[in-house]
């Protein structure tokens, strides 16, 4: 199992190449706020637990193993979202927050989370029932 930090990296290698088609080491650095010394670091080890090979001229590429972790990292990213959104959390909260639950929940829960966001995307009552409860705890602060 990969470590948070190599999630972190991993989810990021996939998005970028996603948008761009390839992922280097200026960009992950860019990317996650960090150094390129420790990208590249980190891309060694990457590359030693089979999440990742270095290919001349192409750069990073993801391995299978890589791809099917990193495509599950972006779902539970992007569902954590989602799920922040539908209760109301403020949009300038969303992004850190997430980054901070995301690798500390099991996939049990991950799952669990989306049949939840799934029980108030297909009945949007649900949602309106929801926010009523937060108008009246909010009038009771
Ligand atoms: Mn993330």
């Amino acid at each position: 199992m990969p470590t948070p930090s190599m999630e972190d990296y991993i989810e990021q290698i996939y998005i970028l190449i996603e948008e761009k088609g390839y992922a280097r080491v200026s960009d992950i650095a860019e990317a996650l706020s960090v150094h390129p010394s420790s990208v590249t670091k980190m891309v060694q080890k990457l590359d030693k637990d089979e999440y990742l090979v270095y290919e001349k001229y192409r750069g990073f590429v993801l391995t299978a193993k890589g791809k099917k972790i990193g495509k599950r990292l972006v779902y539970r990213h992007e569902l954590l979202e989602q799920l922040l959104n539908i209760i109301g959390v403020k949009d300038e909260n969303i992004y850190h927050d997430v980054e901070g639950i995301e690798h500390h929940l099991s996939w049990d829960s991950i799952d669990r989370i989306g049949d939840l966001v799934q029980f108030f995307e297909e009945d949007h009552t649900r949602i309106d029932a929801l926010k009523e409860i937060q108008k009246q705890n909010e009038s009771e602060d």
